[in-house]
């Protein structure tokens, strides 16, 4: 047996964006280590990327083109001929007979940015539909809209060097411990290295892993995070140690929301949010008087009807205390997926277009019309279905096609049942996938075998603005193709041959970051040589640049018309609250450390199985007992949209009238354990993100265990 280093990359989970030694022994990819020279990991894994040769090589890969034509019949294996043929007809014909507005394409994350490019040129460009979103959808899309309305771009400030420097973190709704583990490593580091300087805190309805490392852990009722940041803003005026330089040079609109935090004096707000008057001016004052203070969040804030104005009120918090711009400081959304920061770039979401710009923006469609060669008017500027929307008008019969790449939405939409009837429901279903069957392609009536991460070349962007390039280290399973190619050879056969002709997918890179030339993200000093020779470069990077950029903001300059920050008063409106009295408690779904969503990859590997082999609910044990239930009990769960079933696990660091529930299993691993049939499907009015975090259920004892497949 040989080992030998085959290359480099970088790990397709989550967007810490770890750098990757493969090696290989007997000629296939068999083991995976961190590379000591990469700025984001400096050779630190996780245990799930440490794995990931296990689960490219499992089994269940999609390797050969699928074909039937309804979903009663047996899927029958074709040529790509054939398939992509298949598919460009039945394109057409539906184009000439319902409209372009009747076809929708979600896309994911996790797709390289060339894929996502050619993607959003294909929809937007040439298919002439403005219905291309994503994944990011449910994820980034409030923070994402938040970071432009307050600092003018879609731009975060932060490199990962600043959590080496920070004197003070704030970690609100995430859950780094387990989700984004290096980075979790870093600042534990920097917490042990000056314990008695650096402040942790944490705001979390569940006292999770991540709050152990905190100095403060506030157990924030769910959905209460505005009030919490406003009182912590009552109090930093009250205290007096609002940053008034900065504000006065820098910013703009400070009275509009220096008023709406002297609505929330941290008594009113410790009612409100379950957590402590004092608490929260602790954790105020040790934000605002710190050295250097950072803000870090996640899910807890976007995945709400209400997470721009989450956002808002913790970006408002760090341009109040002058931490933006400057050494270990500043807002720091934890991006999720790999690449969800090159679909943010390459406008992969039914609003954007490439270069941060915008479908509403005449001058934008205009910029992006003459780079594709397209006639003035061609791309609508109409913004496009959003991913709750897309499912909606699926499930209402409204879509005739619906095409679905790298992503398992039969899985992981909020409102799962409504979910599944679209993808039961439309007329022509198109699943790219790397795995098969999943709970999406069970529905296609075509299925497209994607190449996955080490079988293609290709660029990704982590959650600190660093362009990485993944090396091609092995051959996909059977016929299984890039994504890129795929997109390629379906728009060759819908006729748009001259725009579709690329043999590379660095000469897909190549148009795209000339495309970002001039824009906040300039990416026009980027190319695969240079990400080669150094690992990894931050944006922006002009053309003639010799480095990239660590930091943004750090001139008190921002990308807004006027060239200051905005300060934004976020809007609060109270949601009904839990109560265990008649069984109703305030579900939360999220991620365990050993899992990977939907499962496709880590449920075949062996170990992470084992560490966490099936889904529970877990409930404080004082709920519990009121409900009559005990560990290991099942329980029954139910919300207006669905019922779940799940065992019962206590845990005393859940807020009580607060559960927890991983949503890591769906429907096809049976027993009624997918939490996501319970989730709500309503959308925050300016992001379009779906309110998934939490949800209202009602719980009670289940007689017996219901029977689960492996
Ligand atoms: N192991 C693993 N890592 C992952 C992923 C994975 O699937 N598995 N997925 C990646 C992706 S795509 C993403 S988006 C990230 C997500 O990363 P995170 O956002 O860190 O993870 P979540 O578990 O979704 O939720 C974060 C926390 O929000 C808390 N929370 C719930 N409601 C509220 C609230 O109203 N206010 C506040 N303040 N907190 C609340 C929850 O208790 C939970 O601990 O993880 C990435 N990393
Ligand atoms: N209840 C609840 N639901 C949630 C969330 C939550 O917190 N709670 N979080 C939401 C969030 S933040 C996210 S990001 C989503 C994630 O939800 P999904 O995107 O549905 O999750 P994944 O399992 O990562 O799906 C990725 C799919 O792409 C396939 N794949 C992998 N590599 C490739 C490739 O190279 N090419 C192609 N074509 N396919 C490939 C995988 O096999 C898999 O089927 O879930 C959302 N859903
Ligand atoms: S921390 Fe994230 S990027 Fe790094 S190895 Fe783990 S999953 Fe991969
Ligand atoms: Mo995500």
């Amino acid at each position: 047996m040989s080992t030998r280093v085959i290359g480099r990359s970088v790990c397709p989970y989550c967007a810490v964006g770890c750098g990757l030694i493969l090696e290989s022994e007997d000629g296939r990819l068999a083991k995976v280590r961190g590379d000591r020279t990469h700025p984001a990991n400096f050779g630190a894994l996780c245990q799930k990327g440490a794995l990931l040769a296990e689960a490219v090589n499992a089994r269940g890969r999609a390797s050969v083109p699928l074909l039937r034509q309804s979903r009663d019949e047996p899927f029958q294996r074709v040529t790509w001929e054939k398939a992509v043929a298949f598919v460009a007809t039945r394109l057409r014909e539906i184009i000439a007979t319902h409209g372009a507005q009747s076809i929708a394409l979600y896309g994911s994350g996790q797709l390289h940015t060339e894929d996502y490019y050619l993607l959003g040129k294909l929809a937007k460009g040439f298919l002439r539909t403005n219905n291309q979103d994503t994944n990011s959808r449910l994820c980034m899309a409030s923070a994402s809209a938040a970071y432009t309305l307050a600092l003018g771009a879609d731009a975060p400030p932060c490199s990962y060097e600043d959590l080496d420097e920070a004197r003070c973190f704030l970690i609100v709704g995430a859950n780094p411990h387990d989700c984004h583990p290096v980075l979790f490593q870093r600042m534990r580091a920097r917490k042990r290295q000056r314990p008695d300087e650096v402040t942790v805190i944490v705001v979390d309805p569940r006292r999770t892993a991540t709050a152990s490392l905190a100095d403060l852990h506030l157990p924030i009722r769910p959905g209460t995070d505005v009030p919490l940041l406003l009182a912590m803003l009552h109090e930093v005026v009250r205290a007096n140690v609002v940053d008034w330089a900065f504000v006065r040079r820098y910013t703009e609109n400070w009275g509009a929301v220096a008023l709406a935090a002297e609505a929330w004096p941290p008594e009113r707000a410790a009612e409100e949010c379950g957590v402590p008057a004092s608490l929260i001016r602790a954790a105020a004052r040790a934000f605002a008087t710190s050295r250097a203070s950072v803000a870090l969040w996640g899910m807890g804030l976007n995945q709400s009807r209400d997470g721009v104005q989450k956002n808002l009120a913790l970006i408002n918090l760090c341009l109040a205390t002058g931490n933006i711009g400057r050494r270990g400081s500043g807002p720091f959304s934890l991006t999720g997926q790999a690449n969800a920061m090159g679909g943010r770039e390459a406008g992969g979401m039914a609003h954007t277009l490439p270069g941060h710009r915008l479908v509403a923006n005449p001058d934008h469609r205009a910029e992006v019309e003459r780079f594709w060669g397209l006639p003035p008017g061609t791309i609508s500027p109409a913004r496009g279905l959003t991913a709750a929307e897309i499912f909606r008008a699926a499930a209402a019969g409204e879509l005739q096609a619906l095409w679905v790449i790298c992503t398992n939405p039969g899985a992981s939409m909020p409102n799962l049942t409504l979910a599944r009837a679209a993808l039961a429901r439309v007329p022509l279903l198109v699943v790219q996938d790397a795995y098969h069957p999943t709970e999406t392609s069970e529905f296609a009536h075509v299925v497209l075998p994607a190449a996955q991460w080490s079988e293609r070349e290709g660029t990704m962007t982590n959650s600190e603005r660093r362009v990485c390039l993944l090396e091609r280290v092995a051959d996909p399973p059977g016929e299984a193709l890039p994504d890129w190619q795929i997109f390629c050879r379906v728009a060759r056969a819908l006729g748009f041959e001259s725009s579709f002709r690329y043999s590379s997918s660095e000469e897909i890179f190549r148009e795209f970051v000339a495309t970002t030339a001039g824009r906040d993200l300039d990416m026009s000093g980027l190319t695969y040589d240079l990400l080669r020779a150094r690992g990894g470069i931050q944006w922006p990077c002009p053309k003639g640049a010799q480095r990239g950029t660590r930091r943004l903001f750090v001139l008190g300059r921002f990308p807004t018309e006027s060239g200051r920050a905005r300060f934004l008063p976020p809007v609060y409106e109270r949601r009904p609250a839990g109560t265990t009295n008649e069984g109703l408690v305030l579900l939360v779904t999220g991620r365990l450390r050993e899992h990977w969503h939907t499962r496709t990859r880590t449920g075949k590997v062996a170990k992470l199985v084992r560490a966490a082999p099936e889904p529970y609910v877990a409930l404080h044990p004082e709920d519990a007992r009121r409900l009559g239930l005990a560990e290991g009990h099942w329980a029954e769960i139910r919300s207006p949209r669905g019922r779940a079933v799940l065992p019962v696990r206590l845990e005393p660091g859940i807020a009580p009238g607060t559960a927890f529930a991983p949503f890591h299993w769906g429907p096809s691993a049976g027993g009624d354990g997918a939490v996501n049939v319970l989730t709500s499907d309503e959308v925050d009015p300016l992001s379009g993100e779906p309110d998934i975090k939490y949800c209202e259920v009602l719980v009670r004892p289940w007689r017996s265990r219901p029977s689960r497949t492996p």
